[in-house]
């Protein structure tokens, strides 16, 4: 498959994203993708959608909705996305510079439906910013067609949504129209959801949705990265997977033996070399313990 270089965020792009992030609560990168990439997410999308199909493991969402989990493995041009610099970058003013994925997602939202009840994606804490999303828009986004809404100012919002009524947040709710191409951004505060889709067409999205490396990643990728794609990621798509220990979170037995090393395990075939074991008093391995 075609693999297309992701372009870089213009000076102004960059500026305009962090101004809004803080003062809105949510941030839109028009031409975040170009032409080429656009059209090799699409024809991927679409593919892995028909083939999932034919296999019978779709999975639905409110209503007709579908949801295609895990796109790490399933083409190199989400791998890319992952790695795509508006998202870095917003991740980066929102958490940090230490940060990881948590999941990469497509939500396709489908007509006729219902739309997605108002929530924030972070839970329990909302003190500060865990949790960051990333929503890539592969079909113009319209009131229309069901295009994510959000409620301005709502990061800044205290620490919980619950006194407040579906109703009173719909009324607060405004839809996020953006053309195809364009990244709209937001942090774990913001209270947005998924639109109702009134055409005849799909809006097909894609989701890439990062944390702070100590909040539980929603994807497990210890056990559910395929060999394959393991094998060929660069250290920095390792890191963001979760590959690399931060602090004194991921560790395996113990912290890494040299700063940067990468931690050496994925679930289904063992990539350790040396597995701890108990040991009798003299340092043999014990059968049974
Ligand atoms: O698809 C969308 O517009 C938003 C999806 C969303 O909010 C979610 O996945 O929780």
């Amino acid at each position: 498959m075609a693999f297309h270089p992701i372009a870089e965020l213009s000076p102004e792009q960059s500026d305009g994203l962090t101004r809004d992030l803080d003062e809105l609560g949510y941030a839109v990168v028009e031409n975040a993708l170009d032409a080429a990439t656009l059209g090799a997410l699409r024809d991927r999308l679409e593919n892995q959608m028909k083939g999932e199909e034919k296999k019978g493991v779709t999975f639905s969402d409110i209503g007709s909705n579908r949801r295609i989990f895990n796109l790490v493995n399933k083409g190199r041009i989400f791998e890319n996305l992952i790695l795509h610099p508006a998202g870095l970058a917003a991740a980066r003013h929102l958490l940090g510079e230490d940060f990881i994925l948590s999941s990469i997602t497509a939500n396709v939202v489908q007509s006729p439906g219902e739309a997605q009840y108002h929530h924030r994606d972070q839970l329990d804490d909302f003190r500060s910013v865990v949790v960051v999303q990333m929503m890539w828009t592969l079909d113009d986004f319209t009131k229309e067609n069901g295009a994510t809404r959000v409620i301005r100012g709502s990061h800044r919002w205290g620490p919980d949504i619950s006194a407040f009524s579906q109703d009173q947040l719909e009324a607060l709710a405004v839809p996020v129209e953006a053309p195809a191409g364009s990244v709209i951004i937001f942090g774990g505060m913001m209270v947005h959801s998924a639109g109702a889709n009134q055409t005849d067409r799909p809006r097909r999205g894609i989701l890439t949705y990062f944390s702070k490396p100590y909040y539980r990643q929603s994807e497990n990728y210890a056990l559910s990265l395929s060999p394959e794609v393991y094998e060929r990621a660069s250290p920095e798509l390792l890191d963001l997977l979760g590959f690399r220990s931060h602090a004194s979170f991921g560790w395996v037995d113990g912290p890494p033996a040299a700063t940067g090393e990468f931690l050496r395990g994925s679930g289904r075939t063992a990539r350790l070399s040396d597995y701890s074991a108990p040991l009798d008093a003299d340092g043999h391995p014990m059968a049974d313990a």
